[in-house]
C-alpha cells in the first residue's frame, strides 16, 4: 500500500513523501513525527487557518523559528491545501508584519528575519513532495530586475512541485536578457514571472514584451503574478496567463499539466534546442 524503493543492498525503503501521502489518503494522524526525521509536530491538536494566522504573526515577529515551522508543517500535514496556507496564512501574516513595520511597531530586522525563517521552512517543505520525474513538465521562474521579494517566487516553485511539475525558481532581481537565456537553455513548458515591485514601468513593460517575443519560438507559456501588476500595467503586457494567488496558480498548474503532452517522445522533441 505504500510505494517503496529498493536500495543497492536489496532492502525496501519507504520515502517520506510516500509515507505522508499514504497517511493523508488513509486519514491517519502523525503522532511521533521525529521518527520520520521531522520536527516534533502534533497533528492531534489541529489548528484552524484562523488560529494559525495569528500564532504565525507572533512567532515570526519574535523570531521563533521552531514554532513557525511547527505551525506551517502541521497545517500542511492536515487537510489544508498548501496553496491556501500560502495565501491565507503566510501571505496574510506578512501583510500584517508589513503594517506593523509601517506603524513603527516592528523593526526592519524583525521583518527580514521573518522572511529568512519562511524561506527556510519552504525549502524544508520540498522534502514533503515527491521529486518530480524526468518526464514531468518543466517550469522555471523568478522575479525581474529591481524586485527583491523572495517569498512569492519561492512559493510558486513549491506549489508547482506539489502539483507534479519539475519547477525551479531562478531567484530574484533577474534581468530579462538573462531570463530569456534561461528559457533558451532549458526549454520549459512554463515560465512564471513574480512581480512585487517595478522600478520603472515603461522599461519593465518593454523588457517584458521583448522577453515574451524572444521566447515565443520555444513555445513556453508565460504566467505572471504579483502585487505590482496592476490592471493598468497588465493591459500592456503580452502574457499567457495571470494569477493573483497561489490557489489560481495551482488550478492553472493542474489544468495546464493535463494539456502538456507527457509522453517521452513528445518531451524529447520539445526539450531539444
Ligand atoms: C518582507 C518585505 C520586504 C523585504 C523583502 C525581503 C525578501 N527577502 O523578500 C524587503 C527588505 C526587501 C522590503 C523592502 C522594502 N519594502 Co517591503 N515589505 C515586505 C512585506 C512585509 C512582506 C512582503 C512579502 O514577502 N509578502 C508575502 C507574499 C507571499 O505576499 P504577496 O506579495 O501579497 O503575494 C501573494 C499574492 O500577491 C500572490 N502573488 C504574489 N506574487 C506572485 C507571483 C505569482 C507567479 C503568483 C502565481 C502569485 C503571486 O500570491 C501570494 C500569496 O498569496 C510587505 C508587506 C506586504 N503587504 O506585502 C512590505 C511592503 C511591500 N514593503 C513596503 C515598503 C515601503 C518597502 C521599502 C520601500 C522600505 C524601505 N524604506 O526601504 C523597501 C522597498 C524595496 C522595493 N524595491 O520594493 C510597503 C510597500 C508600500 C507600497 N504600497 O508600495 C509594504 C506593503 C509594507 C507596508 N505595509 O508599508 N520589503
Amino acid at each position: 500500500m505504500i510505494h517503496t524503493v529498493k536500495t543497492a543492498g536489496g532492502h525496501r525503503r519507504l520515502l517520506l513523501p510516500d509515507v505522508l501521502e499514504f497517511a493523508k489518503a488513509q486519514g491517519y494522524k502523525l503522532i511521533e513525527t521525529e521518527i520520520l526525521g521531522l520536527p516534533n509536530l502534533n497533528q492531534a491538536n489541529e489548528r484552524s487557518l484562523e488560529v494559525a494566522k495569528s500564532e504565525l504573526i507572533e512567532a515570526l515577529v519574535t523570531g521563533n523559528e521552531t514554532l513557525s515551522r511547527q505551525i506551517v508543517m502541521e497545517l500542511v500535514l492536515s487537510d489544508h491545501r498548501l496553496c491556501d496556507i500560502c495565501d491565507e496564512v503566510i501571505a496574510y501574516a506578512f501583510h500584517q508584519v508589513g503594517d506593523l513595520w509601517d506603524s513603527g511597531t516592528v523593526e526592519v530586522y524583525q521583518e527580514r528575519r521573518a522572511c529568512e525563517i519562511v524561506v527556510r521552512i519552504m525549502h524544508k517543505l520540498r522534502q514533503f513532495y515527491k521529486t518530480p520525474s524526468e518526464l514531468a513538465p518543466l517550469a522555471i521562474g523568478g522575479s525581474p530586475s529591481g524586485d527583491p521579494y523572495t517569498l512569492p517566487t519561492t512559493m510558486s516553485e513549491l506549489i508547482l512541485r506539489e502539483n507534479g511539475w519539475r519547477a525551479t525558481s531562478l531567484g530574484i532581481n533577474l534581468p530579462f536578457d538573462s531570463l530569456s537565456a534561461a528559457v533558451r537553455d532549458q526549454h520549459p513548458h512554463l515560465f512564471w514571472l513574480s512581480v512585487s515591485f517595478i522600478e520603472d514601468e515603461e522599461e519593465f513593460i518593454t523588457g517584458f514584451n521583448e522577453f515574451v517575443d524572444a521566447v515565443k519560438p520555444i513555445g513556453t507559456a508565460v504566467l505572471v503574478g504579483g502585487k505590482a501588476l496592476t490592471d493598468q500595467i497588465r493591459k500592456h503586457m503580452n502574457f499567457t496567463s495571470f494569477c493573483d494567488r497561489m490557489r489560481n496558480l495551482e488550478e492553472f498548474a493542474q489544468t495546464f499539466r493535463r494539456d502538456v503532452s507527457l509522453s517521452p517522445t513528445d518531451l524529447s522533441t520539445t526539450t531539444k534546442p
